[in-house]
């Protein structure tokens, strides 16, 4: 299914007028408008690939129906995102859940769509029918060298795969840890680790990247063996220029500051990209900005003062990536939620008065510092959104023209309410 452009011009045309008068007291707030617009019009977040069925916790999962079969239908859904919000032109596939049979076929399906491939992810934390050894006790770090090879050779083949479609990063998370003290040594874990990756780097062609991803715990309770920034920025220093860190705002201890993180993997240029996500208490992978959206714009006033600070683009010199899952939510209608959230922290960080803020730490004039931050979080800054999604040929609502349009519905006709999606 496709959404016809009309159909979007038209939702949109029943909304201008009120959206004109709503821009134009925005406007008041905004210095640089058009730059503002601009930057916002560029931007474009991934979709991850397993997302877009519904996901589910241990205990259950409560399929909604009109799920993507296929990989050609997923890249559908991504078409349909993206022809509501004009922001996410690229998808995230994840390795075997989502093997190309036909990559030219698959290939010119997304520039159909305008799509591209953003980084593929590779899977070590299942056993894949038919596979020799079994990753129960880890993958790269397993103390088997049998089991770190054929991981090892797991991973080259998705960059083989990635290769096809024009991707240009391997995204790596791993499982691999450890349930209880005493059952591993961490030098050991880490120098196999270290070892595997190292046999991965060397098979990446001269224009990837390969992103190392971290999380504290879970599926393994007592230790894991890639857990934080710091184990990852190690790694990736190790490795090489290729190598870098990806932040996955869930995969933090409760209270940790991930801005200063954020701020300091980019001054040293080791900041890869994002999983984006919101959590209350642990990996909860929930709509971006449902639950702390001062913590996400507090994090993109990081990312746009410190790629500033290094002259980088805004809209391609990090990997901007979701990862959530939607156990009780439409999954398209989540994901534009996300990208909105996403969106909306963006626009609020290129409106902090940069000059004004470093004279106020200058004179450690700590209230006006406040001020100044929380000046820029609280302008409404919807109606700039709406604008750039408006002028790149998106609508005005996306969330609302999803509903108006009965996308949902359609793709339930055509799919069938008992699909299941692959992923998690
Ligand atoms: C993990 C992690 C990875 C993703 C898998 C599906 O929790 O966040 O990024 O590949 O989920
Ligand atoms: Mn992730
Ligand atoms: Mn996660």
């Amino acid at each position: 299914m496709q959404i016809n452009k009309n159909l979007i011009a038209d939702a949109n045309q029943q909304q201008l007028k009120k959206h004109q008068n709503k821009l134009a007291i925005a406007a008041e707030d905004v210095n640089d408008l058009e730059t503002v617009l601009q930057k916002l019009s560029t931007f474009n977040v991934a979709i991850p690939s397993w997302a877009l069925g519904t996901g589910g916790t241990r205990f259950g999962r409560f399929s909604g129906g009109g799920e993507p079969r296929t990989l050609e239908e997923k890249l559908e859904d991504v078409g349909l995102i993206h022809a509501l919000n004009r922001s996410s032109n690229s998808i995230s596939l994840h390795i075997p859940w989502d093997i190309p049979d036909n990559a030219p076929a698959i290939k010119s399906l997304a520039t159909q769509l305008g799509l591209h491939f953003d980084a593929v992810n590779s899977n070590t934390f299942q056993d894949q029918a038919g596979q020799k050894h079994s990753y129960k006790f880890g993958s790269l770090h397993h103390v088997d060298k049998a089991v770190r090879e054929q991981a090892v050779a797991h991973n080259i083949e998705v960059i083989k795969y990635g290769k096809d479609l024009g991707s240009k990063a391997l995204s790596v998370w791993l499982s691999d840890g450890s349930n209880f003290p005493g059952q591993l040594n961490f030098r050991e874990a880490f120098q196999n680790t270290l070892e595997s990756l190292q046999s991965i780097y060397s098979a990446l062609p001269d224009d990837w990247k390969v992103w190392v991803e971290y999380k504290p715990y879970e599926p393994n309770f007592y230790s894991t063996t890639i857990a934080d920034w710091g184990q990852s920025y190690l790694l990736a220093s190790k490795l090489g220029p290729k190598a870098s860190t990806l932040v996955d705002l869930g995969h933090h201890l409760q209270g940790t500051n991930i801005e200063q993180i954020v701020s300091i993997l980019l001054m040293e240029g080791k900041l890869a990209g994002f999983h984006f996500n919101d959590s209350k208490y642990g990996d909860d992978d929930l709509t971006v900005g449902s639950v702390n959206p001062y913590q996400l714009f507090l994090i993109f006033n990081e990312l746009v003062e410190g790629m500033d600070a290094r002259n980088m683009n805004h809209a391609t010199d990090i990997g901007w990536m979701i990862d959530a899952s939607h156990n009780i939510k439409d999954p398209i209608e989540d994901l534009l939620q996300s990208v909105q959230a996403i969106k909306i922290a963006y626009a609020q960080a290129l409106l902090v008065d940069k000059k004004a803020l470093k004279a106020a730490q200058q004179n450690n004039d700590v209230g006006l510092a406040q001020e100044i931050l929380q000046q820029a979080y609280r302008t409404d800054v919807r109606p700039l959104v709406a604008e750039a999604s408006l002028r790149t040929g998106g609508a005005l609502d996306p969330v609302g023209t999803f509903r108006q349009l009965n996308v949902r519905e359609n793709l339930i006709k055509e799919r069938g309410l008992n699909t299941v999606a692959t992923g998690l």
